[in-house]
């Protein structure tokens, strides 16, 4: 559990210091919640701790994401004892009216309770939980001080009821529909979505990819739902932002088969995304849609199953796409002496990444960036590519590496993102955890340059890599050239038991050809 203390919320810290549960302190309650927030993408479901109000609202934009991303935190925060409040002191970090907390939160989770009584709050406390796991979304508790020592029953056993069943006709009658129009297909795609790894449908999903042996694209949200070494799997399909052939492959398909994807702008390329309702089955969460037309009640894990006892082995002849592993197999060779630019760094890190590691990509560049990157077996892929708030990824760091002390936390961080919660490395530095921070200097929002330019987009340039020394440690270097990338690569190998912190210098107008497909797009929308 991640949280920072503050007097309404110490006696309930004192119950979680004394319980089985780690209380890990950071730098602020908006990096306890991405935190939190991460750890849950890896184990299943993440927890914070924070004080009344001035800890509640700093915590609220990560909550909001993981709202947005369907991702289960819990979220504890203390509060006024009782009767203070029947009084209505005016007491620090009141806002006069004491249920604004509760009011606020109640927009961006599943549940938003203030607990009032020992009685109820056994019930309240396992509904809430119950409702976190059942939708993958984040729930708000908040704990008068006076609460926490008072007496109440143990708690019950939860029946989480992860896999509701669906409706048995509808489920039939969905499978047959999607069956029908499947098997008729010559030139099938699957792309597979986030919903998949929300759900823990993983394995379910793999099989029907190995049963049906046909293409499969992801899109950003859904990257390394399944490993991506798998022959099927041929890239990240974003609209007019993909590459050339996942592009061709998605959109010249005569059906789509869309297992729990969303389609959010980013996802779709900024909406230039051009795949017909008319030829698209989009099983979501709890609902199905074949063409226009919808099935409720039919829940993903069942829908994937049913199809895959529905359809034949390999049925339709599905073009045989090149595999976007084979990027693994292009050597590459080091010119020691040429500047260090996006594409070539990228390339090398491709041959960097190892087994079991889980890449943290800020929203930025980083993010369009490394989705092109290979996840190997075991890799996680981890962006808020839906809200997209910049600074998830170094508080997110800390999140992954608690989450699994096996796992290395690789981070691609912009300048401006890393601004934002920096502070964390600290936090990083104290769990003695050992990730790499690849810090992108290119010298401001490029992003927001490429879109639309202005003064607003310069920050002050920092000696970034001299801030793990500040903070306590680790191993830190720059890079310039091809030549000194290779040494930072092998530094980080010899220091891999401690923190990493390299800053690549990178021309201020260097991006992604995606970025600028995507910059394109964006500042017709915003600015025509
Ligand atoms: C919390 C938050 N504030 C502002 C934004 C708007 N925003 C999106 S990208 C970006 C700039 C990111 O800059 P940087 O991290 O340096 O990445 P780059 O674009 O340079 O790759 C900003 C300010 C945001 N997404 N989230
Ligand atoms: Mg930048």
């Amino acid at each position: 559990m991640f949280g920072v203390p503050g007097d309404y919320v110490l006696s309930l810290m004192d119950e979680i210091v004394g319980s089985e549960i780690e209380l890990v302190g950071t730098c602020n309650e908006l990096n306890a919640g991405y935190a939190a927030d991460a750890y849950s993408r890896v184990n299943g479901i993440g927890a914070a701790c924070v004080t009344y109000a001035v800890g509640g609202f700093s915590i609220l934009n990560a909550v909001a994401g993981a709202f947005a991303e369907r991702v289960p935190v819990i979220v504890l925060c203390g509060g006024p004892n009782r009767g203070d409040r029947d009084l209505h002191r005016q007491l620090h970090h009141t806002l006069g009216d004491y249920g604004v907390q509760v009011d606020v939160f109640s927009h961006v989770t599943q549940r938003s309770v203030g607990l009032t009584s020992g009685d109820a709050a056994p019930d309240e406390i396992d509904d809430a939980i119950t409702a976190c796991v059942r939708h993958r979304r984040p729930v708000f508790i908040e704990v008068p001080a006076d609460l926490v020592s008072e007496a109440c029953r143990a708690p019950a056993p939860i029946d989480f009821d992860l896999h509701p069943v669906s409706e048995p006709d509808v489920l039939a009658e969905a499978v047959n529909e999607a069956a029908e129009m499947l098997a008729k297909a010559e030139k099938p795609v699957v792309l597979g979505g986030v919903e998949v790894h929300r759900f823990g449908l993983g394995e379910q999903f793999e099989a029907l990819l190995d049963h049906l042996d046909w293409p499969m694209a992801t899109a950003l949200m859904g990257k390394s739902v399944i490993r991506e070494t798998h022959p099927n799997y041929i890239g990240v399909y974003s609209g007019a932002l993909s590459e050339e052939n996942v592009r061709r492959a998605v959109e010249e398909a005569d059906v789509v088969l869309s297992i729990g994807a969303w389609m959010s702008d980013i996802d779709l390329g900024i909406y230039t995304a051009r795949i017909d309702v008319g030829r698209m089955i989009h099983a979501g969460a709890d609902r199905v849609q074949i063409k226009r037309h919808h099935f409720d009640d039919v829940y993903l894990g069942d829908f994937i199953v049913g199809l895959r006892d529905a359809l034949p082995k390999k049925s339709a002849r599905a073009p045989r796409i090149e595999p976007a592993a084979i990027s693994l197999f292009e050597p590459f060779e080091s010119d020691p002496n040429a500047k260090i630019t996006i594409d070539r760094f990228y390339q090398r890190i491709n041959h960097f990444l190892g087994d079991q590691d889980v890449v943290l990509a800020d929203a930025g560049d980083s993010f369009l960036c490394a989705g092109d990157l290979i996840m190997h077996e075991g890799v996680g892929f981890i962006c808020q590519a839906f809200y997209c708030s910049i600074g998830f990824s170094i508080p997110g760091a800390l999140g992954v590496g608690l989450a699994d002390r096996d796992r290395r936390p690789v981070v691609f961080v912009g300048d401006g993102a890393f601004q934002m919660t920096a502070q964390e490395l600290s936090t990083l530095i104290r769990s003695g955890l050992t990730p790499v921070i690849f810090l992108m200097n290119n010298r401001g929002y490029t992003v927001e340059r490429v879109i639309h330019d202005g003064p607003y987009n310069d920050i002050q340039n920092w000696r970034y890599h001299e801030l793990a020394r500040v903070f306590g440690g680790g191993f830190a270097c720059e890079v310039r050239s091809e030549g000194d990338l290779e040494t930072a690569l092998a530094g980080v190998l010899e220091h891999s038991d401690e923190l990493s912190f390299i800053e690549i210098h990178l021309d201020p107008d260097d991006c992604s050809a995606a970025l600028k497909r995507l910059g394109a797009a964006l500042a017709e929308q915003r600015f025509s």
